[in-house]
Formats: C-alpha cells, sequence, structure tokens
C-alpha cells in the first residue's frame, strides 16, 4: 500500500458524564485520531492514551510526539502490505505501544477495505454478535451506583464492572449483592492495592465475583501470583499484560486466570491476536477492555471481540453512554439482550462523520515521510 498521507489530529470530546477510578477522574476526552490515505482508500486509527500518564506512561501528548516526530514519518516512508507490517517498521522505538496501535489499526482497516472483507474477518473472527458488559466508575453515594446499576441492567448488559478502590469495595458489592444476588459482577481496582491488602482483597470471595481486575501494581505478576493462589475468585489481568510474552509468564506464574486484551495497551492487532492466540491455547479466556474510546476505537474493539477466545463480556458498549453525538455512523447500540450486531461490509463497517470531526477538531497535522532514517 503505498501512503499517501498520515492525518493527525486531536478532538476535544466531552463525556456526557465524567468517569471516576483509583487513579483519577475524566470528564472530557482529548481523542487523537490517525487519518492514513492510501490509493484512494482511507484507514482509521484512535489513539488510547489517556489525557494524562495514569493508566500507563503514555499520554495524549507523548503519543502526539511519538506519532509526529517518530512513527508517523517511519511508516510513511514504507510502503507496508498488511497490518501486521507494522512492528517491523516501528521496532526501533521503544514502548509507546497506544501510539504504535494508532497506526497500525489504520492500516488494518485499510487492508480489510483493499481486500473487501470486514475488519473482523480479516482478523479471524468467529461471531456475528458480541456479549457486552459495563464498567461503572466509583460514584458520589452507593444509592448512585445502585441506580446506575438498574438502568444498564434495564439496558440488557450482560455483566457489570465496578471501579473499587480501598474505602470503595466490600460495603459496595454487599448492597449490589444483596439486590442483585444472581447479576455478573466483577470489579476492577486500577492498581488501588498493596500487599498488606491481602487479606482486605481476600475478602471478596464473599461476592461471588466474576473476576478482580488488577488489584496490585501496575508492572507486577509475582505478587498477583501469590494473591491468586489465596483466592477463589479469579484474578484478571489489565495493565501488566503487554505482549504476548507477558501473558505467557502471568500464566506460567498462574498470576491470573483471565485476560483483559486492550489494543492499545498491546500496540495494535498483531500483538492483541498473538495475547489472545497464546490465552486459547492455554485454555485462559479474554475479553475486551475499553478506553473511554470515541467510535474510531470502539469498532476496532467491536471487530477484535469477534475472535474465537474472547467468551467473556467486554467493556464495549453503546456509544451514547460516552458521547452526545459520536463520530461515526451509525453509533454503536446495543441490543436489549445486550449484544453488539457485527458489521460486514468492508473495513470497520461505520463511517466517519467527516463534519463532526472537522468541528471537534482542535489541533491537525500532516505527517511526512522520514528523510533521514538514522
Ligand atoms: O481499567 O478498564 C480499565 C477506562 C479508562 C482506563 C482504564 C479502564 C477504563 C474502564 C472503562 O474500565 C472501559 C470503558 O467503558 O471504555
Ligand atoms: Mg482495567
Amino acid at each position: 500500500m503505498r501512503i499517501d498521507a498520515i492525518i493527525l489530529r486531536e478532538l476535544a470530546m466531552p463525556l456526557v458524564r465524567p468517569f471516576e477510578t483509583s487513579f483519577g477522574v475524566t470528564r472530557k476526552r482529548r481523542v487523537l485520531l490517525a487519518e492514513i490515505q492510501s490509493e484512494g482508500l482511507i484507514g482509521w486509527g484512535e489513539c488510547t492514551a489517556g489525557e494524562r500518564p495514569h493508566f500507563s506512561g503514555e499520554s495524549t501528548e507523548s503519543a502526539w510526539t511519538v506519532m509526529t516526530q517518530e512513527l508517523g514519518p517511519m511508516l510513511a516512508a514504507e510502503n507496508p502490505q498488511h497490518g501486521g507490517d507494522c512492528p517491523r517498521i516501528f521496532w526501533r522505538v521503544r514502548d509507546n505501544r497506544m501510539a504504535k496501535a494508532t497506526l497500525e489499526n489504520a492500516i488494518w482497516d485499510l487492508e480489510a477495505q483493499r481486500e473487501g472483507i470486514s475488519l473482523s474477518r480479516l482478523l479471524g473472527g468467529v461471531r456475528d454478535v458480541i456479549p457486552c458488559g459495563v464498567s461503572l466508575g466509583i460514584q458520589s453515594s452507593i444509592s448512585e451506583l445502585l441506580a446506575v446499576i438498574e438502568r444498564e441492567l434495564g439496558a440488557g448488559y450482560q455483566r457489570i464492572k465496578l471501579k473499587c478502590k480501598p474505602g470503595w469495595d466490600v460495603e459496595v458489592f454487599e448492597h449490589v449483592r444483596n439486590r442483585w444476588p444472581g447479576i455478573t459482577l466483577s470489579c476492577d481496582a486500577n492498581s488501588a492495592y498493596r500487599l498488606h491488602d491481602a487479606d482486605h482483597i481476600q475478602s471478596f470471595d464473599a461476592f461471588d465475583l466474576l473476576m478482580v481486575e488488577q488489584p496490585l501494581w501496575h508492572d507486577d505478576f509475582y505478587f498477583h501470583s501469590l494473591l491468586q493462589k489465596r483466592m477463589n475468585t479469579a484474578i484478571c489481568l489489565d495493565e501488566s499484560i503487554h505482549n504476548r510474552r507477558d501473558a505467557l509468564a502471568a500464566i506460567e506464574m498462574e498470576s491470573c486466570r483471565i485476560i483483559n486484551i486492550k489494543l492499545g495497551r498491546v500496540g495494535g492487532f498483531s500483538e492483541a491476536i498473538a495475547v489472545h492466540n497464546a490465552a486459547q491455547e492455554r485454555g485462559i479466556p479474554v475479553w475486551c477492555g475499553g478506553m473511554l474510546e470515541s467510535g474510531v476505537g470502539r469498532s476496532h474493539n467491536i471487530a477484535l471481540s469477534t475472535l474465537e477466545n474472547f467468551t467473556l463480556p467486554g467493556d464495549v458498549s453503546a456509544s451514547a453512554r460516552y458521547f452526545a453525538e459520536d463520530i461515526i455512523e451509525p453509533e454503536v447500540t446495543v441490543s436489549r439482550e445486550g449484544e453488539i450486531a457485527i458489521p460486514d461490509t468492508p473495513g470497520r463497517g461505520y463511517e466517519v462523520r467527516n463534519d463532526l470531526i472537522e468541528r471537534l477538531t482542535v489541533r491537525k497535522e500532516t505527517i511526512r515521510a522520514m528523510e533521514l532514517v538514522s
């Protein structure tokens, strides 16, 4: 594929409601989009970095810099045939996986369009609908949270994930379980606990949770393996898993029994598929995480979730839960059964709304080929 232009934009997109995790509150997304033009086709990618480097070391600003100064010029100088060529093109740049995924995923989108097949099919997907869950932020009160859960269950979502932290955990689980004894429930600590909390985390076993996501350090396998040995509830790793090797190490050490796969966190579709396959071969189920994406990133998550071993409901939900207006058409909707239907048109299967994207753009840069690769 000849790369004719790479256009990078930053969009300002307020969330319809704030999203609070153990590491902070997000009110307004700074969404980075890559538009790659190639031989009359356009592929789109979205950067999942947070506004601040609090989930991982990447941020909107760092990803912008790495894409405009390093990855964009490298890619523009190449002639990739497949999305899967990108890791080789980007090999000199260490880390910065969310920045890499932005560009790689746009190439996969282009490849699917060129082949005239859906992105799901190109990836090897096997589902025509995917099961959906929701991730619910920390609320101002338990009664507020119960009202939110009631609304999401009413909408059909198959699994409720509660963000938790010390002081917003067992009491919350108790209220939720008393009200809804049978629902599929999980929690996500985003690394809010330490080893001295081990007894406390173990007490989560009383609430029949599907999993406890990333209770300890963001970069740990070993202490999670000690904790997993003490718990009946499955641990799920999110932040710790950056690639296939990490997944193999975590599975080998029994640090987790479930893996959350996020495209940005692992650097794009190639590595996401590799993590998926490694987990599948070892009997470890996976699900697709979310990073408050706009419709572009959401459509990538939807396609990824069609792979065979994505057997658990993901954090992939309706556009309207996040944004008053999404930048894709149609926006993502979820059925009363809590499922998203997979589009089978070429590429991602959702049109981008160019007029709205233009209106939301606060910064734009066209990237040219690197002239001197040292
Ligand atoms: O840990 O899964 C997480 C959002 C931002 C950063 C990290 C996480 C999340 C979510 C929200 O849980 C998932 C979503 O609804 O997009
Ligand atoms: Mg998580």
